[in-house]
């Protein structure tokens, strides 16, 4: 890829500041393989959008077809790498003095690029619990599973979910059903049962509808409010109150750097725009600011 001419104002501005905070959505990790929530969704769950999955109602009226899509999204991270761009990222973490990385994605990339200390707004994959007793529950933990899905059945309480979805929507309501299928993209799977309250257990992530974690979020909208740039790479920046992140940086004052292939509601107010996939953007802004060889 040819190497990106950036505006020397955005890069004197990232050798200079002593604090940048970035925020990272589901772009960031669509070169790792990992479907982001505008793509069309596959297999089980391709009549189904993200959306309407993400919610505690669709759980509570159909918690196999919730927990597979979890237990499938999982697998997909498990197999996945991270990629130049969350590479790139954990190198800027070591320039800069006062580095805050936020991330609106679950899965656990960053870390394994070798970035500490993120901030999971809309919690992991990899820390689900018990809905009853919140105690954590470990894959590899004892915790009664109940028996995989086995044959797909038709699914009343697919009916239900659509229902439950359609009072509670915001969004479109559930259009899919949950066709009897071996599938090879996902499948039903029933959650496991805490074995110390009889709870589901539930997947470690925000909902919608579910208040985000307070410390995580008061210490992202601080680090908003107290940098020099932002970065905000890979997002739709359509969920709330994530999105308010970026203005809450400019209106403090900060330079503002987004990063994505595709236009957002973000264009008309960011400092500058770099249009391109991060994996290959982020890796060529490190490299120039801080004089590194690719
Ligand atoms: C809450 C975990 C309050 C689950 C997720 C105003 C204020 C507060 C709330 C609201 C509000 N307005 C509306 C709401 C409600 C709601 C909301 O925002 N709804 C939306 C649909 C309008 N918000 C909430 O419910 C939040 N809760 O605020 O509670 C409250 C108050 C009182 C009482 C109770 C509660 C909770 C929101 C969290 C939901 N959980 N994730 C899971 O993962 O399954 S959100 C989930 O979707 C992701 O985490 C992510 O945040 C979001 C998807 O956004 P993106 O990451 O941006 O991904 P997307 O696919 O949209 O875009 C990808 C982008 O990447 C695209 O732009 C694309 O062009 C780009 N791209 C593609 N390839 C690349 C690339 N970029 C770079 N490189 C590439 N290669």
């Amino acid at each position: 890829m040819t190497q990106q001419e950036f505006p020397l104002n955005l890069i004197t501005a990232l050798r200079a500041a002593t604090r940048v905070t970035v925020l990272t959505g589901a772009g960031v990790s669509a070169e790792s393989g990992i479907p982001t929530f505008r793509d069309k969704q596959t297999g089980l769950w391709e009549k189904f959008g993200a959306t309407e999955l993400a919610t505690p109602y669709a759980f509570e009226r159909d918690p196999a077809l919730v927990w597979g899509w979890y237990e499938w999204r999982r697998g997909l991270v498990l197999k996945a790498q991270p990629n130049a761009g969350h590479r790139a990222i954990a190198t800027m973490q070591t320039h800069v003095p006062h580095f805050t990385l936020i991330t609106q994605n679950v899965d656990d990339l960053h870390e394994r690029a070798g970035s500490c200390d993120v901030l999971h707004l809309h919690g992991e994959l990899s820390r689900p619990y018990c809905e009853g007793c919140r105690r954590p529950y470990s894959h590899a933990d004892g915790i009664l599973d109940l028996p995989a899905g086995g044959a797909l059945r038709q699914d009343v309480a697919t009916d239900e979910v659509r229902e439950a979805n359609r009072s509670h929507a915001s969004g479109s309501p559930v259009s899919g059903e949950c066709r009897s299928t071996n599938s090879p993209t996902g499948r039903r799977i029933p959650p496991p049962i805490c074995t110390v309250c009889g709870a589901k257990i539930r997947p470690g992530v925000v909902w919608f509808g579910e208040s985000l974690p307070q410390v995580q979020w008061n210490t992202a909208s601080d680090a908003a409010r107290h940098c020099e740039v932002f970065l905000c790479c890979g997002t739709s920046a359509l969920v709330q109150p994530a999105a308010s992140l970026t203005q809450m940086a400019l209106d403090a004052g900060a330079t503002a750097v987004q990063v994505n292939p595709n236009p957002t509601d973000l264009d008309g107010s960011v400092t500058f725009t770099i249009k391109g996939p991060s994996g290959i953007i982020l890796p060529q802004i490190v490299a120039e600011t801080w004089n590194i060889p690719k």
